[in-house]
């Protein structure tokens, strides 16, 4: 990220703290990573889905790109990298605006040894809660490692899905909306299993794993 870009986001984080924009108009999760390496472990997937699939398509979030000119969507997230070692600065302004910038929740991951945004910005954004996602298994004592009166959640590594969920959870105490999406995830997740026994008992294995390969 070039310095000026990294100068210009801080002064829009700071300028978008100070609008007062109504609730339903600001991002409600803020998604933070420590490098667009991370997007496919915190966003999409790969081998398995992220927290961008359980947004979009099983809780009917949309992603918010404009802090101004909001989705139609009433629930939204927003994205950013910010670095807590590459962009300490950046990572320091999004926690410390991020509430005043309307968000309820942050998700925030990092992989490697020193995977310190998901802490850093547990402390700096408190008493907004902090969801870590440690990007890879060596990321998450790292992560984890808070001491006490400096809380933080985190999800296992790489289950970015599942800080969405957990996400979606929090909000869900204020919003009867979410609260409704989260159980019909559920009721879709156990009618899957059970159709999935039935089908591998039923036909065999064989037959099963067959078509399961193609
Ligand atoms: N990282 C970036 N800044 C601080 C840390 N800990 C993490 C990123 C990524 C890993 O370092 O979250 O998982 C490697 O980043 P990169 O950009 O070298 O691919």
């Amino acid at each position: 990220m070039s310095e000026t870009a990294v100068s210009e986001l801080i002064d829009r984080l700071n300028d978008e703290a100070t609008q007062d924009r109504p609730a339903a108009e600001t991002p409600d999760v803020g998604i933070v990573m420590g490098s667009d390496s991370d997007l496919e472990t915190m966003m999409t997937g790969g081998r398995r889905r992220g927290a961008y699939d359980a947004f979009v398509d099983e809780l009917g979030f949309d992603e918010q790109t404009d802090f101004e000119a909001p989705p139609a969507e009433r629930f939204t997230f927003e994205t950013y990298v910010t670095s807590a070692h590459r962009t300490p600065d950046l990572m320091t302004a999004y926690a410390e605006t991020a509430e005043d910038r309307g968000l309820d929740v942050i998700i925030a991951g990092a992989g490697g040894k020193s995977a310190d945004l998901p802490n850093m910005t547990a402390s700096i954004a408190y008493p907004l809660p902090v969801i870590g996602v440690p990007v890879q298994e060596k990321s998450v004592d790292s992560v984890i490692g808070m001491p006490t009166g400096a809380p933080l959640v985190a999800v296992d590594a790489g289950k970015s899905f599942n800080a969405a969920l957990s996400a979606a959870q929090i909000l869900a105490r204020q919003h009867d909306e979410i609260r409704d999406r989260l159980v019909a995830y559920h009721d879709e997740l156990r009618s899957g299993v059970g159709t999935v026994s039935r089908d591998l008992h039923d036909r065999g294995t064989e037959a099963f794993a067959a078509d399961r390969e193609e």
